[in-house]
């Protein structure tokens, strides 16, 4: 995969050297370079910003010098193969950027990352893009970072890890947290006693099929608390009886292939505590 990032703080992306994305570099299983915008201004003070039409607070980053990186990065790449690389946009106003999308994007030839900074970017930028890529504005989540830099090493992490190779042991992105709509399960290590605290008894049991079903049961209890959002989108059609019992006993029903928070009892229309 290649991956091209423009900024104008380069030098915000450097732990992209590090540890499993600098080893990936370093195995030839990435190609990543790093560009700075202001080497694609044409005046003599470099600007990148310019006040915004229409009036408001801050900064707006001007289109030619993006225009100028753009076509610099996906040169030559448009008849490499006939899929146009993709470019992501950093914004708070973008698509949520899920485990899903990671997914999607790890199959990616080639990836370009836009950091905005300011109020963001001329928005005939993002219209020209669409041109020579597909355009996709992605979020981290809803709050605002101060620009699309720490975004990048975020969404790098996640889809360059997912890249065959790039993980020693891929059986470790089987069980993890959203690869399978749950939140994952908790983890011990020795000692078994650690300050009066006892690992569950079970984990010590070597009975695999109760550990397996322990876990389960604790990725629903977890979900449950911290992230019921996850089990209104989670597909419940198949569950064996012992998953649906563990969800009962949490206060949720399988109702066409659904899990469905039971009503208190009383009737109140209050629905139980998780
Ligand atoms: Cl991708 N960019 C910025 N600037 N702020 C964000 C974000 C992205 N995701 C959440 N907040």
């Amino acid at each position: 995969m290649r991956i091209d990032v423009v900024s104008i703080f380069p030098e915000y992306l450097a732990p992209l050297e590090l540890s499993l994305i600098g080893k990936a570099r370093q195995d030839g299983l990435l190609d990543l370079n790093v560009h700075d915008l202001r080497d694609f201004t044409t005046d003599k003070h470099r600007s990148v910003d310019d006040t915004p039409y229409g009036g408001g607070a801050g900064m707006v980053m001007k289109a030619e010098p993006w225009a100028l990186a753009l076509s610099s990065v996906a040169a030559g790449r448009e008849d490499a193969t006939d899929r146009k690389p993709v470019l992501i946009v950093p914004s708070p106003a973008g698509e949520r950027f899920t485990q899903a999308l990671a997914h999607e994007l790890a199959e990616e030839d080639q990836l370009v990352f836009a950091c905005g900074r300011y109020e963001g970017i001329d928005e005939r930028v993002i219209e020209w893009a669409e041109e020579h890529f597909t355009v996709r504005p992605m979020s981290l989540g809803d709050y605002v970072l101060n620009g699309g830099e720490v975004a990048v090493l975020a969404m790098t992490e996640a889809i360059v890890r997912l890249l065959p190779g790039v993980v020693g042991n891929p059986e470790s992105l089987i069980e993890e947290s959203h690869s399978d709509g749950l939140l994952e399960y908790p983890v011990y290590t020795k000692p078994s006693t650690w300050r009066d605290r006892e690992v569950p008894p079970v984990l010590l049991s070597g009975n695999h099929g109760k550990i397996a079903q322990w876990r389960r049961h604790e990725q629903y209890r977890r979900t449950a608390e911290r992230r019921p959002d996850l089990l209104a989108e989670f597909d419940a059609g198949k569950l064996p009886r012992a998953d649906r019992t563990a969800l009962g006993d949490l206060g949720y029903d399988v109702v066409d292939g659904h899990l469905r928070l039971r009503p208190a009892e009383g009737g109140n229309g209050t629905p139980a505590e998780g």
